[in-house]
């Protein structure tokens, strides 16, 4: 097994204390930290998603992979954030109400600050209340929200709403994603941009700015 088998291997079965020391491996070994993460981590949490989909794991095997997965990020984060330059823009960040995924949007948002951006993470089952409440006293460049469940997907609508009848709306551009969200609903929902994964999201939160 190759050093980001063995990461992979390790987040799909929970291993929150062998992963960090699987990531040190594969780091010391030349391997790239976006590798590590996307084709590591990731795929890790990928394949225990497949295996809850087809009811071939429950909810504590996800939560021990989500653990393992963060036990392994927290040691990518230095490599993938370390920038001394002045912030490119001030970005608020947060996943919707009822929604308690966070993996993505910390992707998104270590991904994001190690592009040069000022990150403020409003954490998870963040209210559109709160977003708001955010925008207005932050004054961001861009609010950023993830949704993961399709039945709170509609809760990045309803935060557009109150950013609109706030009088908040025209300030700011809004950057939408996800895995259930896609372009078509971003636009529908009258969000400003899409991004499928972290990568894209620092494209296109630049091309926003
Ligand atoms: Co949940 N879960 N989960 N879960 N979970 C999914 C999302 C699901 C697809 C699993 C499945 O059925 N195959 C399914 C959703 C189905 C749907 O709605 N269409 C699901 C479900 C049903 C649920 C519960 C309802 C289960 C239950 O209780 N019966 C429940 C809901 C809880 C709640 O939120 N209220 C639940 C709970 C959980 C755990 C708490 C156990 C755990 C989360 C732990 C945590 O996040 N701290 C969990 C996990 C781990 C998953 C899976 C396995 C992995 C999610 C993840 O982290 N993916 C997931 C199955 C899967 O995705 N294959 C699943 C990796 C992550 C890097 O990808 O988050 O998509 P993702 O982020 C990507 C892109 O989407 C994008 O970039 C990221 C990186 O490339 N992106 C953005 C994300 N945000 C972005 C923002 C942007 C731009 C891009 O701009 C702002």
């Amino acid at each position: 097994m190759n050093e980001l088998q063995a990461i992979a291997t390790g987040v799909e079965r929970g291993k929150n204390l062998e992963v960090p020391e699987a990531v040190k491996t594969a780091l010391n070994n030349g391997i790239a930290p976006y590798d590590v993460l996307i084709d590591g981590l990731q795929a890790g949490l990928l394949a225990i998603g497949e295996r809850f989909k087809k009811n071939q794991c429950f909810i504590p095997e996800l939560l021990l992979a989500a653990r393992a997965m963060k036990a392994g990020m927290e040691i990518l984060r230095p490599l993938l954030v370390e920038t001394g330059a002045k912030p490119i823009a001030k970005v608020v960040l947060g996943t919707v109400k009822d929604d308690l995924h966070d993996i993505g949007k910390n992707m998104v948002g270590m991904m994001l600050e190690g592009a040069g951006f000022q990150i403020i993470d409003l954490g998870v089952n963040v209210s559109e209340e709160k977003f708001a409440e955010t925008v207005k006293n932050e004054k961001p460049s861009i609010l950023a929200m993830s949704a993961l469940l399709s039945t709170t997907a509609p809760n990045l609508s309803t935060t557009i709403e109150i950013l609109k009848q706030t009088g908040l709306r025209d300030n700011i551009k809004v950057l939408v994603g996800g895995a259930p969200i896609t372009a078509d609903y971003a636009m529908e929902i009258g969000a400003d941009g899409y991004a499928p994964d972290a990568a894209y999201a620092i494209d296109k939160t630049k091309a926003l700015l």
